[in-house]
């Protein structure tokens, strides 16, 4: 009988499950915590599916210590959460008061997690900003301002958890700030405006920028720490073989990655930004590019799935390419989740993630990837526990990380799923659940699903020992 060498990920490659501040915590106004524009978008009528808000999520406030068990009994390396500016700074402001009860509460997650052997990944912003910066000066769209706060509140960050933190996202998807927020207005604060999405943009990538300087500047020769951004990306084929999907799959990339990316690990805007919005798209000045170039020790990746992309339609923030999963023959491009703009491809997995390496040469950690299954909010927890479209999801994903690791080369230092929990899914409420542990949102009860343990026995399987 002959064996095959099972092909491994490296000894130090980390892997794990992530979760994000608002969509867990619940607790809205306990121990000082002030609204955050989720709070007050969640809560005008018509704008979350459900006509539900994160007021109680999955009161992981509470329950934190119970999740922290769940990670243990997966036997994750490392865990990815956000830290809610809203607890470190209620109002948000460079002059208004630090919460020391915030400050208390994420210093005992993290000092649990490490004492259980759990590396935090540690997210400085996922979308929660505080209402009263939205409301004093308009939030990301007020340059002189946002930023410095921004800078302020990392630094009260860095300043109590960095002796401990060694692994720092500033930024969660500054495209879906940017988009989703500031200019279509289906996520909070719920703004729309044609040109305030290339603003807002623009000064998330200032604010990063400064942010990045301060902490090397300042904490990361004694704290020994990394430092990066998580940007999100569906890979795009062309939808035929025209030109024209040709080219539009690659303006896609450009204006959905390239539009942080480039300024991040190139020094500028992708062409095809600049020729199509014009003046509108700020521009930087020698001084802010300086900062904004080489501000990322790696590539935070959240990705989901694949589209195709062909010419036309009319969302700016494409670069007018209009996407799909459907081929020019009827079929589909991969099964259907829950979610209308996701299905299963792996194979665009492996080929994003040897686009980044060869592209931007900077070391990978794909921060999120995960699948909703379809119907999975309508069955009992009996039934949810047995997610086998979610274990054929991540099979394939793990399977093209691997592949793309050991075949082609990728350098990928850590994956996690999305997420540990089902939890508040955004404009969706509950009813999309991404979880790989069934929360029942009446009770708090937590059951772990078979994609737990598939994900648990493929990482013991897979990296080195
Ligand atoms: C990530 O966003 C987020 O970081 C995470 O918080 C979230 O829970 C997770 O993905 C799952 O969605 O087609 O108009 O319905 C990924 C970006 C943003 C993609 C919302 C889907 C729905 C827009 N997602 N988007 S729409």
């Amino acid at each position: 009988m002959s064996t095959t060498a099972i092909a491994k990920l490296p000894k130090d490659f980390t892997w794990g499950f992530a979760t994000a501040s608002y969509q867990i915590e619940g607790s809205f106004d306990k121990d000082g915590r002030e609204p955050s524009i989720w709070d007050v978008f969640s809560k005008i009528p018509g704008k979350i599916g459900d006509g539900s808000n994160g007021d109680v999520a999955t009161d992981s406030y509470h329950l934190w210590k119970e999740d922290i068990s769940l990670l243990e009994a997966y036997g994750v390396k490392s865990y990815r959460f956000s830290i809610a500016w809203t607890r470190i700074i209620p109002k948000g402001g460079r002059g208004d008061p630090v919460n020391e009860a915030g400050l208390k509460h994420y210093r005992k997650i993290l000092e649990e997690l490490i004492s259980r052997g759990i590396i935090p990944f540690v997210t400085l912003y996922h979308w929660d900003l505080p209402q009263a910066l939205h409301d004093r000066y308009g939030g990301w769209l007020n340059k002189a301002e946002i930023i410095q706060d921004f800078v302020n509140y990392a630094k009260v960050c860095f300043d109590a958890f960095g002796d401990i933190v060694e692994n720092w996202i500033t930024f969660n998807e500054p495209w879906i700030i940017s988009t989703l927020g500031y200019n279509v207005g289906v996520f909070a604060p719920g703004h729309k405006g044609n040109t305030d999405s290339w603003i807002a943009g623009h000064n998330l990538l200032l604010a990063h920028g400064h942010t990045v300087k301060l902490y090397r500047d300042e904490f990361q020769s004694w704290q020994k720490g990394t430092i990066g951004i998580t940007l999100d990306a569906h890979w795009l084929l062309p939808y035929d073989d025209t030109q024209a999907s040709k080219d539009a799959a690659i303006r896609g990339l450009d204006f959905k990655l390239g539009r942080f990316a480039d300024p991040i690990y190139r020094g500028y805007y992708p062409e095809s930004l600049k020729r199509i919005v014009g003046d509108r798209l700020p521009a930087f000045t020698e001084e802010e590019i300086a900062l904004v170039h080489g501000s990322s020790d790696f590539f935070g990746l959240n990705t989901y799935t694949t589209h195709l992309a062909m010419d036309g339609g009319n969302d700016e923030n494409m670069g007018f390419v209009k996407t799909t999963h459907t081929k020019p023959d009827g079929s589909q491009l991969g099964s259907q989740s829950a979610a209308p703009w996701l299905q299963t491809y792996p194979p665009g997995f492996r080929s994003l993630l040897n686009y980044l390496w060869k592209t931007y040469e900077k070391p990978i950690y794909v921060t999120e990837n995960g699948f909703p299954v379809k119907g999975e909010n309508d069955i009992p927890v009996e039934d949810a526990v047995h997610d086998t479209d979610r274990v054929e999801y991540f099979a394939g994903y793990t399977n093209a990380l691997l592949e793309a690791v050991t075949q082609d080369g990728v350098d990928v230092r850590g994956y996690f799923g999305w997420s540990l929990l089902d939890n508040f899914e955004w404009a969706d409420g509950y009813r999309i659940r991404f979880g790989v542990t069934h929360v029942d949102f009446k009770t708090q009860k937590r059951t772990p699903k078979e994609s737990a343990a598939f994900l648990t026995k493929f990482f013991k399987d897979h990296i080195e020992t």
